[in-house]
């Protein structure tokens, strides 16, 4: 006797694959903060009722075209009109408004208290330039990355460079975009330690894609000994050979290491680029290959990036290249 396989239909396959999506490390549904998880709750709170009134508005539809007559009369009368078209719609959506309204201030409140940790995000095309400020007032600029402590509340200052980016960290909180000519602020906090992953959210030009970042949030004393770290000038490197190809082929007139001569503003300060999750803005994983791919091969990988190409070093001095930018913890 043959046993029916059991089958997977289209259908539910991609409903599957769809819904695997939305678990892990850029998931809005991931709720990882007060803020992230009210915007969660309102979107099952929306979906649900939205649900409900579709299913309503389906089986009116159904009586008013084959149900008793009676209940068609009903149907037409004026009262119902009014009731259903118009009391009812008014009152959800002022509620929902008002309860939308209400998940807004969230955040603010929470950067009420003193202690609330301030970066300032630049969006560039097609990078992010960080900086994090101190309590004496001074920053150390980093790129690409955001590392927060847990348990307190963040406050993101965010402009643009150039076009207007949007700034998306769905595990932690809702999307804001970043518009020439005004700081807009974003605020969140993070319950427990881990990494996620962000990615700009409006259209920016064709490697938009390309524009991600890895925050990580970590345990309050770790935060502080890698802040402590990441505003120390880079290790020095004692005549290393990469770098002074670095020096010598003008990657300093772009890029900042500090502690060194390069002093370069134009794209992502590499003071401690080795100790970064990723490069290229969290398109490659931070190893010593991604860095010699990255700068031979950095036009194919993110094209019309703002970097000039480099595709005439020798594959032994990309090796020492790549052995001082990672070397750059
Ligand atoms: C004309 C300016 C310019 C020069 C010169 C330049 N870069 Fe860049 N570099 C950039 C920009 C802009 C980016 C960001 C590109 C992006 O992600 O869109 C970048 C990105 C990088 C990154 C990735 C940084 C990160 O945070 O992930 C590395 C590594 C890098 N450059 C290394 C080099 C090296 C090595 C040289 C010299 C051989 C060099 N660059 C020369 C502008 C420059
Ligand atoms: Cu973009």
């Amino acid at each position: 006797m043959k046993t029916a396989r059991p089958r997977l239909s289209p259908f539910v396959a991609l409903t599957l694959l769809t819904l695997a999506g939305c678990d892990g490390e850029q998931s809005a549904f991931a709720g990882l903060g007060p803020v992230s998880s009210r915007i969660t709750l309102l979107t099952w709170i929306m979906f649900i009722a939205a649900a409900l009134i579709t299913v309503f508005i389906c089986l009116l539809l159904f009586v008013a075209i084959a149900g008793p007559a009676d209940w068609r009369r009903k149907l037409t009368q004026v009262k119902t009109v009014v009731l259903g078209g118009i009391v009812f719609p008014v009152v959800t959506l002022s509620a929902l408004l008002i309860y939308g309204f209400s998940i807004l201030r969230v955040g603010e409140n929470l950067v009420q208290a003193e202690n609330a940790l301030r970066i300032s995000v630049v969006g560039e095309r097609w990078w992010w330039r960080v900086s994090y400020r101190h309590d004496d007032g001074h920053t150390t600029e980093a790129a690409n990355e955001i590392r927060i402590p847990t348990g307190r509340p963040v406050e993101i200052e965010l402009s643009t460079a150039d076009v207007i980016h949007s700034f998306w960290l769905p595990a932690y909180a809702g999307k804001v975009d970043m518009i020439p000519g005004r700081i807009n602020r974003l605020h969140f906090s993070a319950d427990k330690p881990g990494i996620v992953r962000g990615q700009c959210a409006e259209y920016c030009g064709g490697a938009h894609a390309l524009m991600a970042f890895y925050a990580v949030a970590m345990p309050p004393d770790d935060y502080d000994a890698w802040l402590a770290r990441e505003k120390a000038d880079a290790k020095p490197a004692r005549g290393h050979a990469g770098e002074q190809l670095f020096l010598t082929s003008g990657c300093g007139g772009c890029h900042t290491v500090r502690g060194t001569r390069a002093d370069g503003k134009e794209g992502p300060d590499l003071t401690h680029v080795g100790g970064r999750l990723s490069i290229g803005a969290g398109i490659l994983p931070n190893t010593p290959e991604s860095f010699g791919r990255w700068i031979s091969r950095h036009q194919q990988l993110k094209p019309e990036n703002l970097m000039l190409p480099y595709d005439f070093f020798t594959e032994s001095e990309l090796q020492a290249l790549s052995a001082y930018l990672k070397s750059l913890e």
